[in-house]
């Protein structure tokens, strides 16, 4: 049957069936659309309704996004724009929001003008939410009336109805997770709290609030947190500083549109050593960079080199000003608005139009000429800090030469604290770094030595947040790891991504002692796989270990707790079994305290140890979260190490 034959009615039909086919493709292939069905795909279901806000409040109609978690662990979303438009469609014979909210990618097709930027990572639109939550209403609020529809496994339940008048605007979508479907049905408050401060940073102006209706404070409301920036980036740029020394006063800024791409800029120069550039696309997070960040440190480069140049510090300089240098002390954000973007890379967070390049490249040029003429004292300790890090790199160089010289990193020795692993598989092969020799030697006698290899850490490794690269690079600890390990340890000039296609264990475990000061070990490797081996991170390489926290003993029995209730539990059970005297209680401070076969029992065993993964869930969030655990601001490093002492839940 050709188009212009088919009936009205066969039409429908037709269409329904594409619509039902569309959303199965989803159930189907869950991953396809959301990433994955655990934590991450659970969340994003939250970040694709709230796109759809941000949208209307980029078009300039809504300033209001409510997010709500339910005690049941449904959410609402809640907003103020115009509404859902909910006309009838002559064609489709069935109210526009059904449409928007039962067709793969058919959000945008009402309003032509909007300037729909936004849009999840997989801009799949909030129908893909309604195919995967086994309950959806969506309630609209749009020219004096109220409207409602409600949908099961995306189905619609009946055609949208009308449900009253009103005198608000607004759209609110209220969802389940269909459970069936996801591995995991608990929302994280703080990793929507992030993602939520990202968007009110990225959108100036917006309010953005979050509501967890599963917990109430001391006076009875419920947990709550609002985020709204009125200076955006550069809002963010202080943000992400947070506890690190400033060079300069001002955060250096500019927004604007070149070349038809809206282009917004911050940044600020720190006394630390690490670059912290973090760069957006469409309110993306573009972990791996692209075209936009290729832009940005090509104009930044070529700046600051013209003016160091005109000014005479570098007359005197022995050697080449590098890339890197320019950037050493750098926090930067950058947003770039791109219409068709093209996503690229392993996780698709590059960029790959090359149109926007120029485009930031001739913004960054734009904003740092101005303000380095208007602003000669920050420039000059801009220029001095560049050249500091052009001399330290140089100094870097040499001493990595003779570190290499000494034949420790060239592949061919392991270190001589390793003992290694039988397994020359590497997928099949695990590393555990143990704090201190002497827990070491337990986990070496503790260990499978088949597949898993022992490498002992003395002490506290390096703070790599506060030391210069050569010595990180003279560290032995760290040297030992880089060699155990297999990867190379950034030879070349300006290739700083890391090789692992030699890694020589797929599982790298840090295994510390479940006190104040193991987690603050813990925490100084995290930071040192963080900053210089990120790949491994990404890869999902790192894993922490678990030891027990205590032992619970009565008589002959014994029984392992990891956490205070397990143990009060496990108290209660064996007081109710017989006397109330007997039952002992063994709070392990230290791996050391545990023999050999108790800790592999309870850590090492892969059949009955936990291990959690670390990985980085959002980048802005953790070079926070390190630099203000390994900065030199105390306080708030300690309550933050004590409050997480235990199971230290570091979103990273
Ligand atoms: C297209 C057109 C119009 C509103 C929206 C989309 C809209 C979508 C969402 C999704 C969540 N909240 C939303 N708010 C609005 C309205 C066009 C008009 O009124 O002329």
């Amino acid at each position: 049957m050709s188009e212009t034959k088919k009936t009205a009615a066969a039409a429908y039909s037709a269409d329904s069936i594409q619509v039902l086919e569309g959303l199965e493709a989803v159930r189907k292939r869950p991953a396809m659309y959301i990433g994955d069905i655990g934590m991450k795909g659970l969340h994003h279901l939250v970040y694709e309704v709230v796109d759809n806000s941000i949208d209307e409040a980029l078009a300039g109609h809504c300033d209001t996004i409510h997010v709500t978690i339910l005690p049941n662990n449904s959410i609402k979303v809640q907003d103020n724009g115009r509404g859902i438009p909910v006309d009838m469609h002559t064609k489709e014979k069935r109210s526009a929001l059904e449409v928007v909210m039962t067709v793969l990618h058919a959000g945008g097709k009402f309003d032509k003008d909007s300037y729909k930027v936004s849009g999840g990572l997989h801009g799949v639109g909030v129908s893909c939410v309604n195919a995967l939550s086994s309950d959806l209403k969506v309630e609209v609020f749009r020219q004096g009336k109220s409207y409602m529809q409600e949908y099961k496994e995306g189905k619609p339940q009946y055609p949208v109805k009308e449900t009253g008048t009103t005198d608000v605007r607004g759209t609110t979508v209220t969802f389940s997770p269909d459970l069936t479907i996801f591995q995991v049905s608990e929302y994280n408050f703080d990793t929507l709290s992030a993602r939520l401060r990202e968007l009110s940073f990225l959108n100036k102006g917006i309010k953005l609030t979050l509501t967890d209706e599963r917990r109430t404070n001391d006076d009875g409301t419920f947990v709550n947190e609002t985020f709204y920036s009125n200076k955006g980036l550069v809002e963010f740029v202080r943000f992400l500083d947070g506890t690190r020394n400033p060079l300069i006063e001002e955060v250096i800024y500019m927004e604007g549109e070149k070349q038809g791409i809206p282009v917004e800029i911050a940044m600020i120069y720190n006394d630390s050593y690490g670059e912290n550039l973090h760069s957006y696309v469409n309110n993306i997070n573009t972990h791996e960079g692209g075209t936009h960040l290729a832009g940005f440190r090509s104009g930044l480069t070529r700046t600051l080199k013209k003016y160091a140049d005109s000014s005479g510090a570098t007359s005197k300089l022995k050697f080449e000003i590098a890339g890197d240098d320019f950037r050493e002390g750098l926090t930067c954000v950058i947003s770039v608005k791109v219409q068709e973007p093209q996503f690229e890379g392993q996780t698709k967070t590059k960029l790959g139009n090359n149109e926007v390049a120029g485009a930031v490249n001739m913004a960054v040029a734009e904003m740092l000429e101005n303000y380095l003429e208007e602003h000669p004292r920050d420039a000059r300790t801009i220029v001095d800090k560049v050249i500091l890090a052009a001399t330290a790199r140089h100094a870097a160089k040499k001493a990595r030469e003779m570190v290499q010289r000494k034949g420790s990193l060239n592949g061919m020795g392991l270190p001589g604290k390793l003992a290694d692993c039988q397994e020359k598989d590497p997928a099949l092969s695990e590393l555990f770094l143990v704090e201190g020799d002497s827990a070491g030697g337990t986990a070496k006698q503790g260990r499978n030595r088949e597949f898993q290899a022992i490498l002992p850490l003395r002490g506290k490794i390096l703070n790599v947040e506060k030391a210069m690269v050569h010595k990180i690079y003279e560290n032995e600890e760290i040297r030992n790891m880089y060699t155990a390990l297999g990867v190379n340890i950034g030879t070349e000039e300006d290739s700083k991504a890391l090789d692992i296609s030699k890694l020589r264990y797929h599982k790298v475990i840090i295994m510390c002692d479940a006190d104040v000061d193991g987690s603050h070990i813990q925490t100084l490797i995290m930071t040192f796989y963080f900053r210089y081996m990120k790949e491994l991170l990404e890869g999902g390489h790192v894993y922490i270990a678990t030891p027990p926290l205590y032992m619970v003993k009565k008589g002959k029995e014994g029984v392992y707790c990891w956490t205070e209730l397990e143990r009060d539990t496990v108290i209660e059970r064996m007081k109710a079994g017989g006397k109330e005297t007997g039952v002992h209680v063994q709070r392990y401070k230290g791996l050391g305290e545990m023999n050999p076969e108790q800790l592999w029992e309870t850590t090492m065993d892969p059949s009955r140890r936990t291990l959690r993964q670390i990985t980085i869930e959002n980048g802005a969030e953790a070079d926070r979260i390190f630099s203000m655990l390994m900065g030199d601001d105390v306080p708030p490093r300690r309550e933050f190490i004590e409050k997480n002492a235990v199971y230290a839940k570091l979103d990273v």
